[in-house]
């Protein structure tokens, strides 16, 4: 029943959106809308898709071994299943295929000629029956007018059209991808067998393009971010003792699909309190912002919208209560002063690691003030103090996926460091990159104790300051950038200084 119903909604989106564009077709500048959901929701121009066909090709054919007649063959997500049921789960269209199509239905495949740059679609010859549960068939025609491309043909007919084009190499999508070591899904069809196909040079071409974001992704980068940033604030407006965690991700997940069109969350929100703000992905199955907020605690909200795909990925750290203790304002502070420092240091060239270990020495800097620790910073520097307190990497960076591609090329290995292993980044800075700074400082009770029983780091804590903020929780604080040619531009916007969350939080602001 539930299922039927969300299909319905799914289709009603989309009829219309179609109605839309069929009805705008005609005025130049609109007639590639390829997405919108209308009101105040951001429109997405076929041209966003078209443009990173184009730059696909232009890097395609500068490597060694694509052959005249070559063509890139992607293949498209596949609707799922609830395990065994007939249950579908929400789709989310597979990323690669989404940058360069931007196609929302599923089990399509996208064909691209590297020398012309002519762009084939392929969708799914449904049965009649898909009429009567769920909706209208649509032509190729409407596809090919709705999407923009060159030519739209059945994934059933995919063997003989591209013997037809006379492929002479097909270039399929094979690598890993290096935040979670899976490998791609290459495409694959019934005839494949009788093509010459290689799938080892598309991906590191695509991955390059993916990971510099052009004038129209930036454009959609920055809608993102500016919902999320407007729900986080919607949010900290609600917050207050009594209520539970999950309430706040509901409030959140509601402003950005009614306001912003986000029917997706770019990942499972983050909605810690108290000291669960330690743990760095609260909120997934086993842990599932289930708690209730109490008067006193501190509240860490990893939350970000995705449309149409794009993605953003904010947090915010505040009191719940809405005014800050002395202890909390000066590890809040702390935090706030690595993101700024780090900020105010990025630009094309410097290296991602560098503002890795610039977060950890301010952290360590700012600790020693209040009292945690004492000695020498640069001795600190040595035994890695600063992943006791920030365990995990910087930032990432972001575009379609959450943890966007590229962080790793060939030849570029991980700095096998604590905190820094975790790094999802070990290239220098680049203009165009869009990425997370996202500093942290935790009391992760296991990392204390590991750390105490280190005679290396253990004479750097003051272990009777240090027992003061055991249960504190954590604070984080996650800006989303885009590099310019000499710095960066805030994506992000949302109250950071204490006097602005105090100011915001008690109602004096807007
Ligand atoms: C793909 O082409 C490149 C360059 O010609 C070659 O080095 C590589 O081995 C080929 N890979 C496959 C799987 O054929
Ligand atoms: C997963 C987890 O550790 N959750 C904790 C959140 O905070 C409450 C209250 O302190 C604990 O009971 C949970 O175990």
């Amino acid at each position: 029943m539930c299922a039927t119903l969300e299909l319905c909604i799914q289709l009603f989106i989309l009829l219309i959106s179609t109605c839309t564009i069929v009805a705008i077709t005609g005025v130049n500048a609109l007639s590639f809308t390829v997405y919108w959901l209308g009101n105040d929701t951001l429109r997405v121009s076929a041209a966003l898709f078209a443009e990173n066909r184009q730059r696909l090709c232009k890097g395609l054919k500068a490597k060694d071994g694509v052959v005249p007649q070559s063509l890139v063959l992607l293949q498209g997500g596949e609707q799922k299943q609830r395990y065994c049921t007939d249950t579908d789960l929400l789709f989310r269209q597979e990323s690669f295929f989404h940058w360069a199509f931007g196609v929302t239905e599923p089990d399509c495949y996208g064909a691209i000629d590297v020398d012309s740059g002519k762009s084939i679609l392929f969708v799914p010859k449904l049965p009649e029956s898909y009429a009567t549960w769920m909706g209208e068939i649509f032509s190729k025609d409407h596809f090919q007018q709705k999407y923009a491309v060159d030519e739209v043909q059945h994934t059933c007919d995919i063997a003989e059209v591209l013997s037809s084009l006379g492929a002479a190499l097909l270039l399929t999508l094979r690598g890993v991808n290096t935040d979670s070591g899976s490998t791609t899904r290459e495409a694959s069809f019934c005839g494949i067998n009788s093509f010459q196909v290689n799938n080892t040079l598309l991906y590191p071409v695509i991955v390059e393009c993916r990971l510099l974001k052009t004038d129209m992704e930036l454009e959609v980068l920055r809608y993102t971010n500016r919902i999320s940033s407007e729900g986080h604030k919607m949010v900290m407006k609600n917050v207050k003792p009594g209520k539970m965690e999950y309430e706040m991700e509901s409030l959140f997940q509601h402003y950005c699909y009614t306001k912003g069109g986000m029917r997706h969350t770019s990942y499972t929100c983050i909605c810690g309190s108290g000291n669960n703000c330690s743990i760095i992905y609260y909120g997934h199955p086993g842990a599932p912002n289930d708690k209730s907020i109490l008067d006193g605690d501190m509240c860490l909200f990893d939350m970000g919208g995705e449309y149409h795909c794009y993605t953003s990925d904010i947090t915010c750290s505040f009191p719940a209560n809405g005014k800050f203790t002395a202890d909390q304002k000066a590890i809040y502070e702390a935090v706030l002063k690595s993101s700024r420092s780090v900020m105010a240091a990025i630009k094309p060239g410097v290296k991602w690691t560098d503002m890795h270990r610039l977060a950890d020495r301010v952290h360590l800097e700012e600790l020693v003030k209040i009292g945690i620790l004492k000695g020498s910073v640069e001795d600190m520097m040595k035994v890695h103090m600063g992943s006791v307190f920030m365990p995990h990497g910087l930032g990432h960076l972001l575009g379609i996926d959450v943890h966007d591609v590229g962080g790793y090329p060939e030849g570029v290995e991980r700095i096998d460091e604590p905190g820094l292993r975790f790094l999802l980044m070990g290239r220098p800075v680049q203009e165009r990159m869009v990425l997370t700074v996202e500093p942290g400082i935790y009391f992760i009770n296991h990392l204390l104790d590991q750390a105490l029983a280190n005679p290396a780091q253990s004479c750097f804590i003051n272990n009777q300051v240090l027992a003061r903020f055991r249960g504190f929780g954590g604070v984080r604080v996650e800006e989303n950038i885009a590099i310019t040619s000499d710095g960066i531009e805030l994506l992000t916007s949302v109250p950071r200084t204490v006097e602005e969350i105090e100011a915001f939080m008690t109602g004096s602001q807007h």
